[in-house]
């Protein structure tokens, strides 16, 4: 098949599933197209199949903001007839439907031009509930030619929020797991942890839906009780508080902040614990990334974090700011070694279950269905 995506290139959960559901289908000899202002952060690299179509925006003294979504429309157009594509495939409904959408009326009825939405999260609970653009959002799930989302949560949330009588798959997220493997680590390799000292970690893009300041209390009062460090990666807006939260708390020493990093499995592969407190989260691919490296998650029994994180089988869920609970469960893992390893091989085998090679082929079975049955 040859498939478009387009995602927002930058660091988020999106785009990080849409490039790695690009690098899959690619490598299971499918022509992909990457359509978006920028490359994917995550394919920016040579990949066999893997072509990338940048939007150029014209930037005019009328535009106070040059209209992308348009020029996307546009090059989505000329890259569908050109490249002779099956099939066109959007993650994030704002505006990559809206853009979608009015592509397919620029091809016109005798264009085979069809697309699929994915929706993520953010795009249903803040943006697209957003009054600017509630009614877009809606129209765009209702005309899209089929529809997934990343969880049942989201689903149901859509449905209701909505009111969508449009079906709407869900496909879960997935994750390689044979490249998220843990493997020996040696903690002094990765130079910030001490071979007897716990590595508890976090990845996200720093946005206050993260809870940032919730994981710092909670190392806080875990500090006291293990010897253990504090590993953040990502970057947002979130970032410049945690720091000084951590400076004020007095653990400049023991919290790394290790910005953007592209590949974090080196980093899980040694940690000993992910924390996620999350306020909402859709699905939360991070801690299914941490699963697979047989990292123990302590997460927020909100949204679609349920459907990966059994609560009490690969960690354990609380309410996104009970702290107290969240450091309990914490120092009980970090000093309990037969506790960690059953929720560690708990967390591996959960992670199992949404290895690429069972998600990938439901993507590729719903583009078929959408090619035929529209
Ligand atoms: O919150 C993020 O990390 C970014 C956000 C996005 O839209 O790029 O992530 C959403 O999509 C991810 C991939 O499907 C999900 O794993 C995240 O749970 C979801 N974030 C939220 O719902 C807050």
């Amino acid at each position: 098949m040859k498939i478009g995506i387009t995602c927002y290139p930058t660091y988020g959960g999106s785009g990080v599933i849409a490039s790695e559901l690009g690098i899959e289908l690619a490598e299971r000899g499918h022509q992909v197209h990457f359509i978006s202002y920028e490359m994917p952060f995550k394919i920016n690299k040579y990949y066999e199949n893997i072509y990338f179509h940048e939007v150029e925006v014209l930037e005019y003294p009328l535009f106070k903001y040059p209209p992308y979504s348009l020029s996307l429309s546009v090059k989505m157009a000329e890259i569908f007839e050109h490249e002779g594509l099956d099939i066109m495939h959007v993650h994030y409904a704002i505006p990559h439907a809206a853009s979608a959408y009015l592509t397919q009326n620029i091809l016109g009825k005798n264009s085979s031009f069809k697309f699929i939405t994915t929706l993520h999260g953010t795009d249903i609970t803040i943006v697209g509930n957003h009054s600017s653009f509630f009614k877009l959002t809606k129209f765009c799930i209702e005309n899209s030619n089929g529809i997934t989302s990343v969880s049942d949560y989201l689903k149901k949330l859509t449905i209701e929020t909505f009111d969508i009588s449009k079906e709407i798959e869900v496909i879960y997220n997935f994750v390689d797991t044979s490249k998220y493997k843990r493997n020996n680590c040696d903690k002094n390799k990765i130079g910030l942890v001490k071979k007897n000292e716990s590595a508890i970690i976090h990845v996200s893009n720093f946005r206050p839906v993260k809870k940032i300041k919730n994981i710092i209390e909670v190392f806080y009062k875990v500090r006291k009780e293990i010897d253990c460090k504090l590993i953040l990666v990502g970057e947002g807006p979130e970032a410049a508080f945690a720091k000084e939260t951590v400076k004020q708390l007095g653990l400049s020493s023991k919290v790394f902040f290790l910005g953007r990093k592209d590949n974090v499995a080196p980093l899980l592969n040694c940690a000993d614990l992910y924390l996620l407190p999350s306020k909402s989260e859709s699905f939360g691919v991070s801690a299914l990334e941490a699963l697979s490296c047989g990292v123990p998650v302590i997460g927020t029994n909100v949204g679609g974090l349920k459907e990966v994180v059994a609560d009490g089988v690969c960690g354990y869920l609380f309410d996104p700011d009970d702290i107290d609970s969240m450091a309990k469960a914490s120092i009980d893992i970090l000093s309990n070694k037969s506790l960690f390893e059953k929720l560690s091989a708990g967390a591996r085998e959960t992670a199992l279950k949404f290895d690429s090679n069972v998600i990938i082929p439901k993507y590729i079975d719903y583009y078929k269905k959408i090619m035929r049955d529209n």
